[in-house]
């Protein structure tokens, strides 16, 4: 399996609760490497860009402010497969349906407030990447 580049978000619900350390770990544990990771806090209108593949969505509003409601921690996870590793390690959407042991399971709140965002294929990989993220950040 070819090494994998993927953007992963710790949104707002996890970083108020302190959570960034624990779900780093998770990550690292399965062999995802952090190679580029950031603070920041984002607009309503920047999260809306991020999500605008959502934007006929019902939640759509919803998502946007609560991404806004405090910072996250954007980050490039690297490793053999890390797109897939990334949204096994973080569990189905829904804390409700999330296998023991994935982040969501652990720590989610809601369907909504569900703690981490990973990118779904390469090619939204590569731009949800460059989103966040100058080719200089990224030291694999
Ligand atoms: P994913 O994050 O597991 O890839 P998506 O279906 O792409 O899930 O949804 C993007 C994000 O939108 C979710 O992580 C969650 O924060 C939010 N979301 C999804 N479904 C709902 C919902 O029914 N109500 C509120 N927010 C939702």
């Amino acid at each position: 399996m070819a090494t994998e580049r993927t953007l992963s978000i710790i949104k707002p619900d996890a970083t108020k609760r302190n959570l960034t350390g624990k779900i780093n770990a998770k990550f690292e544990d399965a062999g995802l490497r952090i190679i580029a990771q950031k603070r920041i806090q984002l607009t309503p209108e920047q999260a809306g860009v991020f999500y605008e593949v959502h934007k006929e969505r019902p939640f759509y509003g919803e998502l946007c402010d609560f991404m806004a409601s405090g910072p996250v921690v954007v980050q490039v996870l690297e490793g053999e497969g890390a797109i897939a590793k990334n949204r096994e390690v973080m569990g189905a959407t829904n804390p409700a349906d999330a296998a023991p042991g994935t982040i969501r399971a652990e720590f989610a709140e809601s369907v909504g407030e569900n703690s981490v965002h990973g990118s779904d294929a390469p090619d939204t990989a590569a731009v949800e990447i460059a989103y966040f993220f100058s080719g200089l950040e990224l030291v694999g």
